[in-house]
């Protein structure tokens, strides 16, 4: 048993366009007893997604990468449950999707990401950097002192 504990997701742009997919995703996410903190649906300039993935700006797949998340709808959403950052990434899937879908096809990147780069969410990878992307999509939202009362959940 760890303790309940708060995660940062993002549907990105290949599957935030398609309602029924963000339907299937939601469905995932509460079959699997997280709960919906917070979810805000935004679009990023060229220069946001530059700065949520400076870490990567030297990387071969950056620009690719930014130029993707600009693109279209992205949505994020704050998630609750025990283990919630390992859970998360483990419900997602790994990163590489031609090898995901068959090592993992049950995953959220195994089932609705398309390339390595469109693979469908981002999960946050530790605690510093939840704090780090929570306050990044949620200035407002006061990682010290959140609680379950304000979750809602999608039927
Ligand atoms: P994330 O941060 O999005 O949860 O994914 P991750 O930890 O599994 O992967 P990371 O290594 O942090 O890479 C961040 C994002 O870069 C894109 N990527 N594209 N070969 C490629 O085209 C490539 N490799 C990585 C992915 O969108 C990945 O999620
Ligand atoms: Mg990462």
């Amino acid at each position: 048993m760890g303790r309940m504990q708060i995660t940062l997701a993002i549907l990105k742009p290949d599957v935030a366009v398609n309602p029924h997919i963000v339907y299937a995703i939601d469905k995932s996410i509460l079959r699997n007893k997280f709960l919906i903190i917070k979810r805000k649906r935004l679009r990023w300039p060229k220069a946001r997604a530059e700065q949520f993935y400076f870490q990567h700006a030297q990387r071969f797949f950056y620009r690719r990468l930014v130029e993707f998340m600009s693109s279209g709808p992205i949505e994020a959403l704050i998630l609750a449950k025990r283990n919630a950052i390992q859970d998360w990434r483990l419900l997602i899937g790994p990163t590489k999707v031609y090898k995901t879908q068959h090592t993992n096809p049950n995953t959220i990147r195994g089932q609705f990401g398309l390339t390595d780069t469109r693979n469908a969410v981002h999960g946050a990878d530790s605690e510093e950097s939840v704090h780090e992307e929570v306050a990044f999509f949620f200035p407002e939202f006061d990682v010290g002192k959140w609680n379950t009362k304000g979750h809602y959940l999608i039927p």
